[in-house]
């Protein structure tokens, strides 16, 4: 293998010694890669996650960036295995912590993970004097609570539709009301006194 690499590099000199003439600092002809790379994406739906930990068998582990993405390059041509280690706050879902690929000279192998977040336990949402509900939709686990916010302006909180949805909010002002999600499901509400001032609950199961 060394002996081979060496007489390789001798050949290649010679070549460039044939017929590299005029040029004084010229590059050369570039040998094709005999490396590979891997790169991919760590989501959770349409969420990118970064500070994921992705581990390549043989060596090395990369911590995800802002846009979820992990590279490795200068890889030998192999199978590899990736391990996935999820932070906090996330969760694999039907997606498997180790993915097999396959490296070869000159190319880029593409691995993507598509995970789950773990919805909150609670939720806040505003019920402002700008006849918004902010934020607009909101993610919490079976079991938790959201708690709407009013200020000056009057509004209440008229869910759509009455079957696993807790019991409207009446119309108030400078308070706090909450309710509690005990079924999965998307709630859909409206404040009833300005139109377009609308919102969602999304519950999700554990
Ligand atoms: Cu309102």
């Amino acid at each position: 293998m060394h002996i081979r690499s060496s007489a390789l590099v001798l050949a290649f000199a010679l070549l460039l010694g044939a017929c590299g003439g005029g040029g004084g600092g010229g590059t050369g002809p570039v040998p094709p890669s005999s490396t590979g790379s891997i790169s991919g994406q760590v989501t959770a739906g349409s969420t990118a996650v970064p500070k994921a930990q992705v581990a390549l068998s043989g060596g090395g582990t990369q911590t995800t960036n802002a846009n979820g993405q992990f590279s490795f390059s200068n890889l030998e041509p192999r199978s590899y295995t990736l391990t996935l280690q999820l932070p906090q706050g996330f969760t694999l879902g039907t997606e498997s912590a180790t993915k097999s690929v396959m490296v070869t000279a000159g190319a880029a192998a593409s691995v993507n993970f598509g995970v789950r977040a773990i919805p909150a336990a609670s939720a806040s949402v505003m019920a402002g004097n700008d006849n918004r509900f902010s934020p607009s939709a909101v993610n919490i686990v079976r079991g938790g609570t959201v708690t709407w916010t009013f200020g000056s302006v009057a509004h209440n909180v008229i869910f759509n539709q009455t079957t696993g949805a807790p019991t409207n909010v009446p119309i108030v002002s400078s308070t706090t009301e909450s309710r509690t999600f005990n079924s999965d499901g998307t709630f859909p509400y409206v404040c009833t006194l300005h139109a377009g001032m609308t919102g969602t609950v999304h519950v999700h199961a554990p």
